[in-house]
């Protein structure tokens, strides 16, 4: 059953103890290369789901591969921290932030699409 990823980080952090390795998906993050990733928006999913990255200012490529409209916000709690507005099937663009250490989530804000899948992770370290 799909779940909002950051309903899900939150019971993680709330139980504190479990590893990181308790995660679902145990294929290894992609690294943001020179401060770059790309990321493809889909019905309904986020690729990759999971992206590491140094702190500093990072840049993501987006482009909707779907056939309706998408959007991707890099949020660290409820504060944007880098985003893309809506992007019609087909279109792209850029989104960059300064990211320090931490956690943030990646989500696609528009209708259910977080709860159908559109959720993703950044750690910053
Ligand atoms: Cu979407």
């Amino acid at each position: 059953m799909p779940r909002p990823h950051r309903f899900t980080a939150l019971a993680l952090a709330a139980a504190a103890a479990l590893p990181l390795a308790a995660c679902a998906d145990d294929r290894p993050p992609t690294r943001a290369r020179d401060g770059r990733v790309n990321v493809t928006l889909d019905d309904f999913s986020i690729t990759p789901q999971r992206i590491r990255a140094r702190p500093g200012r990072l840049t993501f490529e987006v482009v909707n591969r779907g056939a309706t409209g998408h959007t991707l916000r890099v949020m660290r709690g409820e504060r944007e921290v880098a985003g893309v507005k809506t992007l019609l099937p087909g279109a792209s663009a850029t989104a960059s932030g300064r990211f320090e250490q931490g956690d943030y989530d990646l989500v696609c804000s528009l209708g259910n699409h977080e709860e159908l899948g559109m959720y993703g992770t950044l750690t910053v370290r």
